[in-house]
């Protein structure tokens, strides 16, 4: 890859790079534009109030101002931008039509501070955005053009991927963010578990897969944060995150459009598998902005042995 006169390539900046990979200068913008607009979230986790904002989502789930701060910084960025022409967020009712932009080339789907209920102990907590060519937004996740998360942590990465790979940036002491890791590419099989959901409202195959998963000597790895969580298990490599379906919530806890499709999409550019238990992620159809799944997500061989597990096969 070339890189600008007198830089290393991991001197790079995201627009930089983002010029040399050979796509639309509006895909570029839109990137540049949402990791802009991470300056702002980034400041509001730093320093913004904790409270509740007396407000609820979608979900019913209580909202935060930082919740709402947040998508509203998002959704300003991206209503400004040009490009976008429906938006939809895990903190909005309905899907978002951008009036002035009706023609726009790109639809976003986005969970502006996912693990929200982790800033106020201090953890790391992270943007998730899937990005769409055209104005339809409930179609399967591999329709996607791109996808990218950031994650606020003792420092702050960007990592997105337009279907050419996985890369890592991070943000310096200049605000820029400077790429860090190219072509990420995780190991077949792992030793990293990271499970979502009370353990006591697993199913019975669920509770054999975590059984094989310690048995084979997986060290337990769980923040509770879907962003840093599943930071981990890509960058180290290797591992396996699941938020399976519960006693008494057959489609799990996490959302399809907002969390779950975005991390499919860059977890296979890096090699790795993400599936529902029946079929991967990236090819379920939406029937719904509020649509969950169960998810099991990480290196390809772990996420296939959780397959075997759930359909009896082990
Ligand atoms: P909050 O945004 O309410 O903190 O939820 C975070 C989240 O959606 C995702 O980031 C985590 O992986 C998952 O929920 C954690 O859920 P549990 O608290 O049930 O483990």
């Amino acid at each position: 890859m070339p890189s600008e006169p007198g830089k290393t390539k991991f001197q790079i900046d995201l627009r930089a790079h983002l010029r040399e990979q050979n796509i639309s200068d509006n895909l570029v913008h839109l990137i540049c534009e949402i990791a802009e607009a991470s300056k702002y979230v980034i400041n509001a986790v730093r320093t913004g109030d904790l409270g509740v904002a007396g407000t609820s989502n979608l979900y019913g789930e209580e909202q935060l101002a930082l919740d709402v701060l947040s998508d509203r910084i998002m959704r300003k960025r991206l209503i400004h931008s040009g490009v976008v022409c429906n938006i939809a967020s895990e903190e909005m009712e309905e899907i978002y039509q951008v009036t002035s932009n009706p023609q726009g080339m790109f639809s976003v789907a986005y969970d502006p501070l996912d693990g929200s209920s982790l800033v106020d102990v201090n953890l790391a907590v992270g943007t998730i955005v899937g990005i769409y060519q055209g104005c339809d937004l409930l179609q399967p996740g591999r329709k996607m053009v791109g996808a990218m998360y950031i994650l606020y942590g003792p420092r702050v990465s960007l990592v997105y991927s337009i279907g050419k790979g996985v890369y890592e940036f991070t943000m310096n002491q200049l605000m820029e963010f400077t790429l860090t890791k190219e072509d990420v590419q995780m190991k077949p099989s792992g030793d990293i578990y990271a499970p979502g959901g009370l353990r006591k409202k697993y199913t019975e195959e669920n509770e054999r897969f975590i059984r094989h998963l310690e048995d084979k000597g997986s060290k337990l790895r769980y923040s509770g944060g879907f962003v840093p969580d599943i930071n981990q298990v890509m960058m180290k490599g290797k591992g396996i995150f699941m938020y399976p379906a519960l006693t008494d919530s057959p489609n799990g806890k996490l959302r399809l459009l907002f969390e779950l499709n975005p991390m499919a999409y860059l977890i296979e550019q890096a090699g790795g598998a993400a599936t529902n238990g029946k079929i991967p992620i990236l090819d379920i159809v939406p029937d719904g902005l509020d649509q969950r799944a169960p998810v099991y997500i990480g290196s390809r061989e772990d996420v296939e042995k959780a397959g075997e597990f759930l359909n009896g096969h082990a």
